[in-house]
């Protein structure tokens, strides 16, 4: 097992900064736009083209592991984590910031094996910054290791959300509203990088304290979820229970205090889960 888990590391750091290249090249061509679930919600060829070079560059090497990736699914395939070794791929996480050219944009492969995440890579592509991590290993930053903040007041804190791209008014009435609570408690700031890897990835560097989200997909936090529990962070569910990578909702913080100090205060809605028949 241990020698399979440093192969997969190898393997998706290799990929992933073949991935940053394709994207860095990609940002100085016309960028064709297409949408996917709303207006907002958007894709590229890029993000296709970057999909399949990671897809079938592990399927060469690890012909016997499942995937699920976010163009894959779009595409048709099903979302269903398994038992079985499973490559979770955002190819381009921060979509809009690369249609923008604004600059957080990562690659986000983690690895699961009986539904958890074992390897998780973000490689933040502009950058230039590969954050690994892999179970009971501790996590990186181009090498370094990373350690979450130790601040126990979420009132000195900085917390990541993001919009997300859901308009229906009773998403956007509960996202204002948790916005509200925790803008008011105070907090020292409300942050969001327009990913939720490299939002995952600032609380696992100890930049931000926390980071939550509702409606993102399980290929936006596999990665990054594991990056903040190597760091010697927390992620649980918004309403402080277990953490469900399927549910499309998510609570990483540097420690359990702020994270429920958090719960008090998100006006939680449920997505229908990427697992969804
Ligand atoms: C996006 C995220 C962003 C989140 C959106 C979306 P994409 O991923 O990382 O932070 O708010 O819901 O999932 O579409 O750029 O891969």
């Amino acid at each position: 097992m241990a020698d399979i888990l440093q192969n997969v590391m190898d393997h998706a750091v290799a990929v992933a900064r073949k991935a940053g290249e394709v994207v860095r090249e990609a940002l100085s061509d016309d960028r064709k736009v297409m949408t996917k679930s709303s207006a907002v919600d958007l894709v590229t060829q890029t993000d296709q083209k970057v999909e399949d070079l990671i897809i079938q560059s592990v399927k060469e090497k690890f012909p016997q592991h499942r995937f699920i990736g976010e163009e894959s699914v779009a595409a048709g395939e099903p979302s269903i984590l398994t038992d079985d070794p499973t490559w979770i791929i955002d190819p381009i996480d921060g979509t809009t910031n690369f249609v923008h050219a604004f600059p957080f944009i990562a690659i986000s492969i983690g690895f699961t094996i009986n539904k958890r995440v074992e390897v998780g890579v973000v490689y933040s592509c502009l950058e230039d910054k590969m954050f690994t991590a892999r179970r009971g290993r501790g996590a990186f930053c181009n090498g370094e290791p990373l350690q979450v903040s130790d601040q126990t007041d979420v009132h000195r804190s900085i917390i990541a959300t993001e919009f997300g791209s859901n308009r229906d008014p009773e998403v956007v009435d509960k996202i204002f509203s948790s916005l509200r609570n925790i803008l008011s408690l105070p907090v020292h700031g409300v942050r969001g990088a327009g990913t939720a890897a490299v939002n995952l990835s600032l609380v696992a560097s100890g930049c931000v304290e926390a980071y939550y989200e509702m409606g993102m997909h399980v290929w936006d936090i596999a990665a990054g979820s594991l990056l903040v529990l190597e760091a010697g962070g927390v992620v649980m569910d918004v309403d402080g229970g277990d953490a469900d990578l399927m549910s499309r909702r998510i609570l990483a913080a540097n420690n359990r205090s702020v994270a429920l100090q958090l719960v008090e205060h998100i006006a939680p809605y449920r997505p229908d889960r990427d697992d969804a028949p």
